[in-house]
């Protein structure tokens, strides 16, 4: 059993590495639940299989998936992915899995956040939620690393950390009474900095319009280097995102992080507004309890949702003509690094895209470790 601890990474010189930083591999939950996703979850599990075969151009992946779909998993997915039996209430390992810490010595542990679906019984997007919450602890326990597991709500999309002491989030969903609704933003700002080992919170007010997540900033504004934020943008001032991001912008030419550093700040110009189709909405079943999916409804579709591995990035497309500036912008901002697009509609079409369905686990000193090194 991993140990559980008592104390905090700061206490312990721990903290979380930038997404950049190198990694051992990759988290990935299988999708099925067909009131959030269309056809059965068909479409969707394609599409998380492309991303996984994307990211392991990059680094190994592991994908965990529920004992009914283990076959059909095995058989989609490329068979250099690990394939491992695991349950969950749906598939969004960012939010609902761990977030791992490292010290200067290469040691790696484990945060196995508290998780209520985007909001509980007060907003929140499915339920039950149960075995979404145990998934942090099931990783972390397989990758045999000590846990800390604080009284605490968080989803990993709602932060961003770039790993020299900065995180990134949003009022908009850290302080929505449906998360800690019994701690203060000044408690909020110290769980964060003791778990993660900052010095400095930038908070942007909101996240992407109509984010179903209540405006995490992974999907809308995120470090790509020391100093450096891609912020999701338009130059349409009549789409109620333009005010968001200008609003965001100016929070951020204002800010200074951990270093003192002013923010170079790259906007990535957002898709046009991508809707739910008569035909996709009609394939997702109803249930009570679960956020319903309606004709032209629009969804958050960004291009900062993607995911950094160690020789790839993985980005969503979209079929818009923003899609190859954007590729484009990220093959400037990640130089080393090959930039793979993949279909995000049937992503975004569940809520969220591929950044919000992976998780990065550092590579530390395991390898050393296994060897009997270190
Ligand atoms: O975007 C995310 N981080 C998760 C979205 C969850 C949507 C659930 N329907």
């Amino acid at each position: 059993m991993s140990k559980v601890l008592a104390t905090t990474p700061k206490q312990d010189g721990f903290r979380m590495p930038a997404e950049w930083e190198p990694h051992i591999g990759c988290w990935m939950l299988w999708p099925e639940r067909s009131d959030n996703w269309r056809s059965g979850a068909k479409p969707a599990q394609h599409a998380f299989a492309a991303v996984a075969a994307a990211i392991a151009q990059g680094e190994p992946v592991t994908v965990c998936a529920s004992p009914a779909q283990y076959l059909i998993a095995r058989e989609m997915l490329d068979p250099s992915v690990r394939l491992v039996e695991m349950t969950s209430n749906d598939s969004w390992i960012r939010d609902c899995g761990p977030t791992f810490v490292v010290n200067d010595a290469g040691a790696v542990r484990g945060i196995d956040w508290k998780f209520n679906a985007w909001g509980g019984l007060a907003g929140g997007l499915y339920f039950p939620w149960d075995q979404d919450d145990l998934v942090g602890e099931k990783v972390i326990e397989l990758e045999r690393d000590d846990r800390y597991a604080p009284d605490f709500i968080l989803e990993g999309g709602s932060i961003d950390v770039d790993g020299q002491g900065t995180l990134l989030t949003t009022e908009e969903c850290l302080l929505n009474p449906n998360r800690n609704p019994d701690k203060s933003r000044a408690e909020i700002e110290k769980y964060l900095c003791d778990y993660l080992n900052l010095e400095k919170i930038i908070w942007l007010e909101k996240g992407v319009y109509l984010d179903e997540t209540s405006g995490h900033t992974d999907n809308f504004c995120r470090f790509v280097a020391p100093g450096e934020v891609v912020l999701t943008w338009t130059e349409d001032r009549s789409d109620p995102q333009y005010a968001i991001s200008a609003g965001a912008l100016e929070r951020l030419e204002k800010a200074t992080d951990a270093r003192g550093r002013r923010l170079n700040i790259h906007k990535l110009v957002a898709p046009k507004p991508v809707l739910i189709t008569a035909e996709e909405a009609a394939g997702v079943d109803k249930v009570a309890g679960t956020l319903p999916r309606e004709a032209g409804n629009r969804l958050a579709a960004s291009y900062v949702n993607f995911y950094i591995a160690n020789d790839v990035i993985v980005m969503p497309r979209f079929n818009d003509p923003a899609d190859d500036p954007a590729q484009d912008a990220l093959a400037k901002l990640f130089p080393t690094r090959r930039i793979v697009s993949v279909p995000g509609r049937e992503i975004v079409l569940g809520g969220g895209n591929i950044h919000c369905i992976t998780q990065q686990e550092p590579l530390g000193r395991r390898l050393l470790r296994m060897a009997g090194a270190a």
